[in-house]
């Protein structure tokens, strides 16, 4: 099977994870959108749906799906989304879509994390993906620095040229190069450099199940 067709396997696999009658919390990049498109057939069993990116929100109104302000919503049973690398215990760096702010803003609020992923993301410890750090432009040099004496080599994220500027007007460093032996104390310590806004470290609040397609079908970890 190609990644796409895994991805897809996983996206359709977590439409028995929406509860009936419930507004879900929804995540971003290429599998999410996959989940999307599976939400889209069912549309009519849910109330809504809260969405971690201007593009998710997009992409589900345009199934004609109802996108609702996390202001309005006191708590959602489920969010669904991807990673870019998780461990088996669930610890996950996300990020490399940009959208990491509102991922986990999102996921805070939510009671169950699934993470839907194919089976490449599964790794034994997190850091061969570049860590996404979403920081305020004017602090954008002084992280870097920062970021740099924790042993990563920081690389402002570019698009067409510029800095990339996310949904909320921040930059992003990807922090190449580390090993993270501890997730937990890291996405710690990276929350408390001056500047950040979020670390794309999801450790202190993992995935609960990841659905993670493979040649085999897919595999659940929980
Ligand atoms: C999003 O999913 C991001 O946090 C993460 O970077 C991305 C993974 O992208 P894809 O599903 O396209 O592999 O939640």
């Amino acid at each position: 099977m190609t990644q796409d067709e895994l991805k897809q396997a996983v996206a359709r696999a977590a439409i028995e994870y929406v509860p009936a009658n419930e507004i879900i919390g929804v995540g971003t990049g290429s599998t999410a959108n996959y989940f999307i498109d599976e939400l889209g057939k069912i549309k009519d069993r849910i109330k809504g749906a809260v969405a971690s990116s201007e593009a998710t929100a997009a992409r589900l109104r345009s199934h004609g799906i109802a996108v609702l302000d996390l202001n309005d919503v006191d708590f959602l049973p489920v969010y669904i989304d991807g990673a870019d690398e998780i461990t088996a215990d669930g610890a996950m760096i996300k990020g490399g879509g940009a959208a990491l702010t509102r991922e986990k803003i999102v996921a805070s609020v939510a009671g169950r994390f699934v993470c839907i992923a194919d089976g490449s993301k599964l790794v034994t410890q997190l850091g061969a993906f570049p860590l996404p750090v979403e920081v305020i432009p004017m602090a954008q040099a002084a992280v870097a620095r920062q970021l740099k004496a924790l042993g990563g080599e920081p690389r402002l994220r570019m698009k067409d040229g510029q800095p990339l500027i996310t949904d909320n007007g921040c930059m992003i460093i990807d922090l190449a190069g580390l090993h993270i032996a501890d997730p937990r104390d890291l996405e710690a310590r990276i929350n408390n450099i001056v500047g950040v806004v979020t670390v794309g470290l999801f450790a202190q609040r993992g995935a609960d199940v990841a659905l993670l397609g493979t040649g085999d079908g897919v595999q659940k970890m929980s």
